[in-house]
């Protein structure tokens, strides 16, 4: 591995190797990549697990960026906990979704309190860094948001795994358009068998498709496969469909799913790097494929990863 250091950004450069090399993000621990593609790039937005951590209580978050899927920028730490008023600690699985020019940062966290809530900061980069709202979203808890935005424009929120500390339902909640409020309370899904945590959201020829971790909800599968249901809309009920990622090894699993130049990707964490493991996890990506029904094959994780993939030429640091 090779270090560019520049003014703004860590360049990880993989020995211009045509392959990604799992894990793909090798100069910090990563986990819970949602992945999205702007601005002609893929951009990650992992949790950032701390060296040598024995616990989840992580305090920023990095986001990272590739024109090929092989080589990753680091852009450095987009939101720290000392800049967000209402949050104490434990900044879990982020998301990120973009509306009219802003990007919009979402982030579960303590609060000072004890309880999980879910925050929103904005940036006109989607690199960040991001500006928190002075208090979490009215009416948040739990942890790992997902932001969806619908065909019609409508964005809706999929969170949820902890409440009070105890395992809950998933649950979604449409946001209102300036993206910071919930336009409704949030209602429960029904049909998400094993549900733990870690909800995404595709839509998929007009099908919706969440995926999310079982943790050690199905006992055939432990500890935490990935697993998707599908529906015909986006609140539910939805209708389990299986395994698509088997356990990484480790506690806990988190994944995302895109499509890039008309493949399908899936992001997730294991815990391979030297020094990883259950508090200090890596971000992997491989290939993702559909059967002719549109149900998801099982996907088989790779140590090579996936080919490069021209998307670009780089911008200019
Ligand atoms: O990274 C902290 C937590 O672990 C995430 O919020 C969960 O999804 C699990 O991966």
């Amino acid at each position: 591995m090779n270090k560019i250091l520049t003014s703004l950004a860590v360049v990880v450069t993989s020995a211009s190797s045509l392959m990604a090399d799992n894990p793909i993000l090798k100069n910090i621990f990563t986990a819970d990549p949602s992945a999205h593609l702007y601005e002609g790039k893929v951009f990650i937005y992992p949790s950032h697990d701390q060296d040598k951590a024995q616990g989840f209580n992580m305090v920023d978050y990095h986001v990272f960026s590739s024109t090929n899927l092989v080589d990753w920028t680091d852009h450095g730490a987009a939101l720290d906990v000392k800049d967000v008023p209402w949050a104490k600690s434990y900044m879990w699985a982020p998301d990120c979704a973009y509306k009219d020019g802003t990007y919009f940062f979402y982030f579960p966290a303590k609060d000072k309190a004890g309880d999980f809530r879910i925050g929103v900061a904005t940036s006109t980069s989607p690199a960040g860094p991001f500006k928190p709202e002075a208090k979490p979203i009215e009416g948040s808890f739990s942890i790992d948001p997902c932001v969806f935005i619908d065909d019609d424009g409508a964005a809706y929120m999929y969170f949820g795994g902890l409440k009070g500390g105890q395992t809950d339902s998933p649950w979604v909640a449409r946001l209102k358009p300036n993206m910071k409020e919930f336009a409704e309370e949030p209602r429960r899904i029904e049909g998400l068998d094993f549900f733990f945590e870690g909800s995404w959201m595709n839509k998929i020829n007009g099908t919706y498709y969440l995926s999310y971790s079982t943790g050690n909800m199905n006992k055939d599968y432990r500890p935490s496969a990935i697993a998707y249901a599908t529906s015909n809309s986006p609140y539910g009920p939805f209708k389990y469909q299986g395994v698509i990622l088997k356990s990484v090894g480790i506690w806990t699993n988190h994944h995302s799913i895109i499509n890039i130049k008309g493949d399908w990707y899936i992001f997730y964490h294991n815990g391979a790097l030297p020094g990883g493991g259950k508090n200090n996890r890596s971000v992997c990506l491989d290939r993702l494929n559909f059967n002719s029904d549109g149900t998801i094959k099982m996907v088989e994780p790779t140590k090579e990863g996936v080919p490069a993939v021209d998307l670009g030429k780089p911008s200019a640091q």
